[in-house]
C-alpha cells in the first residue's frame, strides 16, 4: 500500500484528510466528465482546507492519494471494479481497479483516514439475492462515510434494516427521512442530526464504547435535482428489462443502470450525480475538521 505523502503528513499533523473512491469515477460516471469531476471534487476539498485522497488499485498497488497523472492512466486501463474481497485478487494479478465503498472504506480505515465522501452506498436489491459487501464492510469498518443514501432502484427498506442488523449507526443531514435519489427521500425514518459537532461527538462516544463499524451519514439531494419517482420509474422499467434481455446482473448492475439512466434522462441524473457529489464531499469536509479541533 502506498500513501500519498502529503497524506501521511496531514494525518501525522492531525490536519483533515477525506477519502473519495474511484468506482463512481470509472465505472458511475461517463468519460470525460469523470475526470472533470475528480478534479473539481479534489479542488473542493482543497478549498476547504482538507487534503483530498482518492483511493484506487493502480496496477497492483494499493494507492492512498492518486495523483493527476495517475488517475487519467488508471482510467486508461479500464480498471475492474473491485470490493474489499476482491483486492487481494487483483493486487496479485497486478491489476488496476477501481474500489467501491466497501473496499475505499476498508483502505480509507488501514490508512487512519476518517472520513470518506462518496455517491450512494449499495444495498440490498430487489429481487434475488444480490446484497452489496458494502453493508457489511460498513458494520466492520471504523470510519464515518457521507452519502446521499442509496439509489432508488435497492430495496431501501432491506438495505435499511440491513444496516440495523449489523449495528450500523445511520444518521440523516438536516433530515429524520433516509435520503434515496434520484427522488429525494424515502418514507423510512433515521435518527436525525443537524450539525457536523453532533457527528464529532457520535462518532467519538461509539469509539469510547468500543462499538465497531462505521456512521452512515444521509445527505439529501439538493431539492432542484430531484427527479419525479414516476419519471424515475418509468427509466428504471425500461433498464429491467434490458438487464433481463442481456443478461446483466451482480456487479455490473450498478454500473449498466448508471449509464442507461444518464442517456434515457437526458443528462438530468447526471447533472444530479454531480451535485450530490460535490454536496456530499463538502459536508465530509466540514465534519473533517470538526474531528480536528482540539
Ligand atoms: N451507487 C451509486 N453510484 C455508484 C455506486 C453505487 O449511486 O457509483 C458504486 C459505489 O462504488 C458502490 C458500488 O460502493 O457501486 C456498489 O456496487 P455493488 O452493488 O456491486 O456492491
Ligand atoms: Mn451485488
Amino acid at each position: 500500500m502506498r500513501i500519498r505523502e502529503e497524506i501521511i503528513n496531514a494525518l501525522k499533523n492531525n490536519l483533515p484528510v477525506v477519502a473519495f473512491e474511484s468506482t463512481v469515477i470509472a465505472h458511475g460516471l461517463p468519460y470525460p466528465k469523470n475526470l472533470e469531476i475528480f478534479r473539481n471534487l479534489e479542488n473542493i476539498a482543497r478549498e476547504m482546507g482538507c487534503i483530498p485522497a482518492t483511493i484506487g488499485i493502480f496496477r497492483g498497488e494499493i494507492v492512498v492519494g492518486l495523483t493527476e497523472k495517475e488517475i487519467v492512466e488508471f482510467i486508461e486501463d479500464s480498471p475492474v471494479k473491485v470490493g474489499t474481497r476482491e483486492i487481494p485478487y487483483v493486487c496479485a494479478l497486478k491489476k488496476s481497479a477501481a474500489t467501491t465503498v466497501s473496499a475505499t472504506a476498508k483502505i480509507a480505515s488501514l490508512s487512519g483516514i476518517k472520513v470518506f465522501a462518496t455517491g450512494g452506498i449499495g444495498g440490498v436489491h430487489k429481487g434475488e439475492w444480490d446484497v452489496s459487501q458494502d453493508l457489511l464492510e460498513l458494520s466492520k469498518t471504523n470510519i464515518i462515510v457521507v452519502s446521499t443514501g442509496c439509489k432508488s432502484i435497492l430495496d431501501v427498506k432491506k438495505t435499511l434494516e440491513f444496516l440495523e442488523t449489523f449495528q450500523v449507526i445511520v444518521v440523516g443531514y438536516k433530515t429524520e427521512y433516509f435520503p434515496i435519489f434520484y427522488n429525494g427521500i424515502s418514507s423510512y425514518k433515521i435518527d436525525r442530526v443537524d450539525s457536523v459537532e453532533h457527528i464529532r461527538n457520535i462518532y467519538n462516544i461509539k469509539n469510547e464504547i468500543s462499538i465497531n463499524g462505521s456512521i452512515l451519514v444521509a445527505n439529501p439531494i439538493p431539492e432542484e435535482y430531484v427527479i419525479s419517482e414516476d419519471e424515475m420509474k418509468k427509466y428504471l422499467s425500461i433498464v429491467e428489462k434490458e438487464m433481463d434481455a442481456k443478461n446483466i446482473s451482480g456487479k455490473d448492475v450498478t454500473p449498466y443502470t448508471l449509464k442507461r439512466l444518464v442517456e434515457l434522462s437526458k443528462g438530468k441524473t447526471l447533472e444530479a450525480n454531480i451535485t450530490l457529489l460535490e454536496n456530499n464531499a463538502k459536508l465530509a469536509c466540514d465534519i473533517a475538521k470538526s474531528l480536528v479541533k482540539l
